[in-house]
């Protein structure tokens, strides 16, 4: 959606700094893998841009456990106080790992967590595409028109596991699973689309091998590139490698060697 490739992507995850590195002109972050470290950054280059004059908005996407971070914290608090143009959006998925929302927080929503940063916060069905858009681009116009932020909170549900190395039924019974499932948001918005003839079995299916074609082909871009060098791996965690970097650099040379 931003225009970066998905090639890029895939060598992220294969470990390849490459993958990390937005091209020219498009305002995008790597992606960052400490829970919640990102918010902060957030703030800081919508800050930057206000002192500037650019007129930059800056989203950032975390999940319910992240508002639990004291980045969260610190970061909302700044953006209240210089009034950054900054949307927050809080992925609410119910939960964090095995950690349920209810012991995440006490506030009975995650949105008004914003009121007392002096700031609006809104809750919105998160599995209703349509209201997140319009949701979105409210917050966004004000942050535009130098209105200040806004926490967006998209209530939703993880159906699966965190990661493939998660076992959800250790902490969760179907019965809970089970009211979500209606309002899975693929099934409402394939039936609005189908609603309105623009979605079928034929377009869905094309769709799907398109899809599949253009993953597989990503896939066998980023295996043809070279595997990065092992000084690549501690090069890019700090403006200047710190001494502990330095001798895990010299360890592992000495380990591969
Ligand atoms: C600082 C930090 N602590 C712990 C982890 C391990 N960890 C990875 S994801 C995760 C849970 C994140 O939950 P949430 O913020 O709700 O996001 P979700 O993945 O549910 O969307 C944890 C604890 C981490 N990546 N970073």
């Amino acid at each position: 959606m931003m225009g970066i490739a998905l090639k890029n992507f895939m060598l992220y995850w294969m470990g390849n700094e490459v993958g990390s590195h937005a091209p020219e002109g498009i305002n995008i972050m790597p992606v960052s893998i400490p829970v919640g470290t990102h918010i902060p950054h957030a703030v800081g280059t919508a800050w930057a841009a206000k002192i500037r004059g650019d007129k930059v908005v800056t989203m950032a996407y975390f999940g319910d456990g992240a508002t639990s971070k004291g980045d969260f914290h610190e970061a909302m608090n700044f953006a209240g106080v210089f009034k950054t143009p900054t949307v927050f959006f809080c992925q609410n998925n119910q939960f964090a790992i095995s950690v349920p929302r209810s012991r995440q927080t006490a506030s009975a929503t995650i949105a008004q967590k914003a009121i007392a940063y002096g700031f609006d916060g809104i809750q919105v069905d998160g599995n209703d595409l349509f209201a997140v858009i319009a949701a979105t681009k409210q917050a966004v116009n004000k942050a535009r028109s130098g209105e200040g932020p806004t926490l967006i909170e998209g209530v939703t549900f993880r159906f699966g596991p965190h990661t493939t190395a998660d076992d959800p039924t250790k902490y969760r019974t179907d019965k809970e699973i089970e009211p979500w499932k209606p309002l899975d948001p693929l099934i409402r918005m394939r039936l609005y689309l189908k609603d309105k003839g623009l979605w079928s079995d034929e377009v869905e299916q094309r769709m799907t091998e398109e899809a599949q074609k253009e993953i597989d082909q990503a896939v066998k871009d980023a295996e043809a590139v070279p595997p990065p060098a092992p000084d690549e791996i501690f090069a890019s965690v700090f403006a200047e490698m710190t001494p502990q970097l330095k001798e895990q650099l010299e360890y592992l040379k000495s380990t591969l060697a």
